[in-house]
């Protein structure tokens, strides 16, 4: 297939490119950022800035794609700092992106939603379908990119779909989101022995390790239509308290110093999201399971963020 991944330089289009690149796709990137040193090889980088039609058009239209990832985002805590900022890229890329698949004809669009497309005061299980009243910019652009998607799939036949990602968890290094607490006890952990985070011990909202989300994509866009009966689903894997991921790495990196300084703008971000999502549709419609519970993901993500320390590590002086 020809496929065009947006924003793929962001955590999940990171570790998405080689695995689309390893099937045999033929995969154009459009993003902000430069090509990276690892990129793989055969791919075809196209800079550009999400917000600009043309650009983004002409991408579109130089690639042909027969599937378009859409994951360039500006993320919640970044967006709360740049509400206009997120707002462009988030609501007007995405609107750029659905219009110009209508006029290229691109077979699917794939929309990475997220669970901070809920706002607060919904149950502790939050359901696919239920009130949505987010808080943040970011929350407020998902829901709409959600909705506009699903315009275009109503009046124009395009076929729209997606998933509402928890925060993700990878050997990488994330950007700008309020769940990237998680992600730092493992990675600041283990590079420097300690870390402080921003949020609440008892603070908790769904998480996802990033093998499970990838593969989560892969099997979405795979899915025949006629089994799908909505466009956007919710996915879960992993639901556990700020203090849970810190035993978890304590267990696992002897002597390391977690402790929480929470910084109250970003608690009452995660307060408002939910604290575990109900996936039964995503289960029923595209036979969706997760892989990776907190142990088996801690003791994963543990072992590539040392080799990765290891790779970094300055060469020993002869
Ligand atoms: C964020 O924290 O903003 C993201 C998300 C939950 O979508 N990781």
């Amino acid at each position: 297939m020809k496929i065009l991944v947006t924003g793929a330089a962001g955590q999940v289009g990171t570790d998405l490119l080689p695995l689309l690149v390893e099937q045999g796709h033929e995969v154009t990137v459009f993003d902000i950022a430069r090509r990276p040193a690892g990129c793989p090889e055969p791919v075809t980088w196209v800079q550009g800035d999400i917000t600009g039609r043309p650009e983004v058009f002409d991408a579109v239209k130089a690639s042909r794609p027969d599937l378009i990832y859409h994951l360039a985002a500006i993320l919640s805590a970044r967006g709360e700092d740049m509400p206009h900022v997120a707002y462009r890229v988030n609501l007007d890329g995405t609107m750029n992106v659905l219009e110009a698949a209508r006029l290229f004809e691109t077979g699917q669009v794939f929309f990475a939603s997220t669970i901070a497309a809920f706002g607060p005061g919904l149950p502790d299980l939050v359901p696919n379908e239920i009130s949505m009243r987010p808080t943040t910019m970011y929350g407020v652009t998902k829901v709409a990119g959600e909705l506009l998607g699903e315009y275009y799939a109503r009046k124009f036949g395009l076929d729209f779909r997606g998933v509402r990602f928890p925060g993700l968890l990878n050997a990488g290094i994330p950007g700008g989101g309020t769940s990237d607490y998680a992600l730092f006890m493992y990675v600041e952990g283990l590079r420097t022995g300690s870390y402080a985070a921003f949020c609440e011990p008892h603070a908790m909202i769904p998480f996802m390790y990033m093998p499970d989300a990838l593969r989560a994509i892969l099997e979405l866009a795979e899915a025949p239509r006629e089994k799908l009966t909505r466009h956007v689903y919710n996915i879960a894997s992993i639901s556990a308290t700020a203090e849970e991921f810190a035993d978890a790495v304590r267990a696992r990196v002897p002597g390391v110093d977690l402790t929480f300084e929470p910084v109250p703008e970003l608690q009452a971000i995660l307060d408002s999201w939910p604290r575990a999502l109900d996936d039964t549709a995503a289960r029923e419609d595209w036979g969706w399971q997760p892989e990776y519970d907190l142990e088996a993901m801690s003791d994963d993500l543990i072992a590539k963020v040392k080799a990765l320390l290891v790779e970094d590590a300055p060469a020993p002086t002869p």
